[in-house]
């Protein structure tokens, strides 16, 4: 599925590939192999090495060479005829350790992908952290070596983590950087002295023609006017050229298999009739859901809300925003209203069925547009109890520094002054930041909002808990609370 990731220019795009991949393989399953030149390709007469070990490279053998010509150069090496099913079982252990570090995910052949890590970036200390974390997370899952690039395009990504490989020559091996960022001051820098043929779409014949032209390097290319590339190369290729050579390369991680939303529902022991439990319920799963989303680094234009009768009817009631929303606070001021919309008129201002806090996040508006399967009439639907309530985040996209900006209090009172309106969105982006790892090192239970605390501490919701029905002994409202 093709969904979209952030927008240029804010990006930080990853691109990892594996180290000599066929070849590591094959030394992982038959580690007598190991430090010894391995070249994996076709056997035959007329064959090519398809991978070969970094040892092996120091003789000069390389991927594409005919195998007559490796056999020449390294007679000594190990030639193994490859198992592809071998690499592609390793290729899927690669997908599923990535998605952990962002859902847009562009897988490219077996050994290499881009991650559009706009989002999960907020995890980290930095981009190079959040690299160096990945990179031990690929060798840890798969036992194999990778390398790691990050910067704001796929180009420049791709060239840095080449620029990060480990490094063979007539001394021998020795390990490359694997981890190299490329921040946005120092993009031209890093790109220049590259030659033509490292820009995409820069094949033999065009490296040729513009070589013929006394232009070599990216940097050569960038100080020739746009339309002489043109005239050389033909108009499309000579403004893609010249766009590439100036650092700019807006195409997208097209995600192979991004997530279409994210939810948290739960079915309670007994059903719940007091609005006042299903909002505290609310609350938990809001919780849990903006956890789970700032883990993805996804914002969401969609909240919905799901709710099964005590009769088995279904309810979904949905709302969508104009501008993004993430924070578990927004989440459940919109999965609040909606509910309360469902619940009737009169439910919203009843006193005592409401807590507190939950009354002053919904300041007085009413829900927005909902749609969604309707079960009946809406008025006191909820009346007859309800024995599931989830709530869910769809319209995902990659979460950007603009996007939390927009997000946060909107609506409230400090957002119309604007000097104030900044502080509380740096305070709260750094508020969101600290409950993450504070939850990433002592666990889910550790912070949560007041609303949540019982008399047995914080009650939150973990991920899949409840998720195809309650444990025996378990009330999610804690014993005797349940009314
Ligand atoms: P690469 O990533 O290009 O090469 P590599 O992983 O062997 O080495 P490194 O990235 O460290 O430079 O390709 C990935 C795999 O794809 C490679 O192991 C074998 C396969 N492949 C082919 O089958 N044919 C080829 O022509 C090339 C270049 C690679
Ligand atoms: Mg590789």
């Amino acid at each position: 599925m093709a969904a979209p990731a952030a927008p240029a220019r804010s990006r930080l795009v990853l691109h990892v590939d594996m180290d000599a991949f066929f070849a590591s393989v094959e030394v992982l399953d038959a580690p007598s192999l190991a430090g010894l030149p391995v070249v994996v390709g076709g056997t035959g007469e007329r064959s090519v090495v398809a991978s070969c070990s970094y040892e092996a490279r120091a003789f000069g053998v390389a991927a594409a060479m005919s195998t007559y010509e490796a056999r020449r150069r390294c007679p000594h090496a190990v030639f193994l005829p490859g198992r592809f099913w071998r690499y592609s079982e390793v290729s899927e252990v690669l997908h599923r350790l990535l998605v952990r570090f962002s859902p847009f995910v562009e897988g490219v052949g077996l050994d290499e992908a881009y991650l559009d890590v706009t989002g999960s970036l907020r995890r980290f200390a930095s981009p190079l952290a959040l690299g160096r974390e990945l990179r031990s997370a690929v060798t840890g899952g798969t036992g194999l070596g990778c390398s790691v690039g990050l910067a704001s395009s796929k180009l420049l990504a791709k060239l840095a983590s080449e620029a990060a490989k480990p490094v063979s020559g007539r001394g021998g091996t020795r390990p490359g950087k694997g981890v190299v960022y490329v921040a946005s001051d120092d993009e031209e820098a890093f790109l220049w002295p590259h030659p033509i043929r490292a820009l995409p779409g820069v094949g033999p014949v065009s490296a040729r023609k513009l070589e013929s032209l006394g232009l070599s390097t990216v940097g050569d290319l960038a100080r020739v006017p746009p339309e002489w590339m043109c005239r050389y190369l033909g108009r499309s290729a000579g403004v893609r050229l010249a766009e590439l050579a100036r650092c700019v390369d807006p195409r997208p991680v097209i995600a192979d298999r991004a997530p279409r939303s994210i939810g948290q529902e739960e079915t309670f022991p007994r059903d719940l009739r007091s609005v006042g439990d299903l909002l505290l319920e609310i609350a938990r799963l809001s919780d849990a859901l903006g956890a789970r989303l700032g883990e993805a680094g996804l914002v969401a234009r969609t909240i919905t809300i799901k709710v099964r009768l005590a009769d088995r009817r279904i309810i979904t009631r949905s709302r969508t925003f104009d501008h993004p929303v993430r924070s578990s606070r927004e989440l459940r001021r919109a999965a609040t209203e909606l509910l309360l919309h469902l619940a009737g008129p009169d439910e919203g201002s009843g006193p005592g069925l409401l807590p507190g806090d939950a009354r002053g996040a919904l300041g007085g508006r009413a829900a927005g547009g909902s749609a969604g399967r309707e079960a009946s009439g809406s008025e006191g639907m909820l009346a007859g109890g309800v024995r599931l309530l989830g709530v869910s985040a769809s319209g995902l996209e990659a979460a950007t520094g603009s996007s939390f900006q927009m997000s946060l209090f909107d609506g409230e009172p400090e957002a119309r002054d604007g000097a104030k309106t900044g502080l509380r969105v740096a305070q709260s982006e750094a508020l969101e930041m600290a409950l993450s790892k504070v939850r990433s090192r002592y666990g889910v239970a550790a912070v949560g909002p007041t609303a949540l605390l019982g008399p047995r501490g914080l009650r939150v919701k973990r991920r899949g808990e409840s998720q195809w029905g309650p444990g025996e002994s378990r009330s999610p409202l804690g014993a005797g609370e349940s009314k």
